[in-house]
């Protein structure tokens, strides 16, 4: 593939001279691409299997970057969306992929990993004003851009049907993390539930919280722009505070083989807790089910991995054969740990 020949279909500075495959996503393919005049930009081809209408989807994206941009005093805070040379806010080339490019934010750095609580509580910052900004969103200027996207329940069904389809005989080799997950479906529940009864509101919220969907900026390490905008859709605001605690506030990384070395901070769900609720307001029925919603996004996670393995990787990217089955038993361990800290987790609310 060409990348430097799809870039020059965008307004970039000048002439891209250099592309390099970039970041950590599970998802699209991302690209960093420089310019002859020093400009830095990145290119992103949108992931097909997962975003059925890429098309509908920058649409969202675009309304969601205008109204932060109109709320937002430091632009570096909003990602900016490059036009191409039609004018348009992305391009599809001859084999119907999609293209779209986003100005490099400049000075900034994603983590894969909090080094201290500091940066998880930075992190908590952003997407707690993320989802302050976005209060008074329209939900109906949006469509969703994957349906039942946090329905946990709905994520187990499609692990039945994996089981059952078990196309490349996987299900032998996962017997234990599926035993593990099918003794927990009936609190795969909970929050649904939750939220069909009205005790919890469907907000818009960001649906894909990781700690690096935020870029710092690299000399202040200050939280400064939320990105991987794909996903905002109404949701929860319990699962995206349980997104970022199943990634972030794991003392290991997502894929650790040695599952003595996975547990659940409580340092660093303090922290997140503190920088979440002192940026956003949510009410106490959420404030209360917080622990939930992550026990509830690392379950799901975990779900959705072992789905994947079963199903021969066709969802998230993977760099060696087993790496979902190894990211789903961090996801379990980290369940485990949490039903361990229970009580815990619950002295952090504040009321
Ligand atoms: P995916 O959906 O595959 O996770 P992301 O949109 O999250 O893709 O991008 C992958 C990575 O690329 C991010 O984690 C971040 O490191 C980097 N990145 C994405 N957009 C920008 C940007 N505008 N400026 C700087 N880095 C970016
Ligand atoms: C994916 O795109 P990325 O890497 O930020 C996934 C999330 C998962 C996460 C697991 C659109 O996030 O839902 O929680 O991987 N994004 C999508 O690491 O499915
Ligand atoms: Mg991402």
């Amino acid at each position: 593939m060409d990348i430097l020949a799809i870039a020059s279909n965008f307004r970039l500075s000048s002439k891209a001279v250099t592309a390099q495959t970039y970041g950590r996503g599970h998802i699209n393919d991302t690209f960093r691409v420089t310019t002859q005049d020093g400009g830095s930009f990145i290119l992103q081809k949108i992931n097909k299997t997962v975003f059925k209408d890429p098309g509908q989807l920058m649409k969202n994206v675009t309304k969601v970057i205008q109204f932060l941009r109109e709320r937002s005093e430091d632009p570096r805070e909003v990602m900016n969306l490059v036009n191409t040379v039609d004018g348009k806010q992305w391009y599809v080339d001859s084999e119907r992929e999609y293209w779209r490019v986003y100005d490099f934010v400049p000075g900034s750095m994603s983590l894969d990993a909090c080094e201290t609580e500091h940066d998880f509580y930075e992190c908590a910052v952003a997407f707690g004003r993320f989802q302050k900004r976005l209060a008074m969103f329209d939900a109906s200027m949006l469509k969703e851009t994957i349906p039942h996207f946090h329905d946990t329940p709905d994520r187990y069904a499609q692990l039945l049907d994996a089981i059952v389809y078990n196309p490349l005989g996987r299900v032998k080799d996962a017997q234990r993390e599926i035993d593990f997950a099918l003794k927990r479906e009936n609190y795969a529940h909970t929050l649904m539930n939750l939220q069909s009864t009205g005790v919890l509101p469907l907000r818009v919220t960001h649906n894909d919280t990781k700690l690096n969907n935020v870029l710092f900026d690299s000399a202040t390490r200050k939280a400064l722009c939320v990105i991987d905008l794909d996903t905002v859709m109404p949701g929860l605001a319990v699962n995206d505070f349980g997104d970022a605690i199943r990634f972030g506030a794991s003392t290991a990384a997502e894929d650790e083989k040695d599952l003595d070395k996975v547990e659940m901070s409580l340092t660093l769900y303090g922290a997140f807790v503190e920088g979440y609720l002192s940026a956003c307001a949510l009410n106490e029925s959420e404030k209360e089910h917080l622990r939930d919603g992550a026990k509830m996004m690392t379950l799901e996670c975990g779900v959705r991995f072992l789905t994947d393995y079963i199903n021969g990787d066709v969802y998230f990217r993977v760099r060696h054969e087993g790496q979902n089955l190894d990211r789903c038993r961090t996801q379990f361990k980290l369940v485990r740990d949490m039903d361990k800290k229970w009580d815990e987790m619950a002295k952090f609310y504040i009321t």
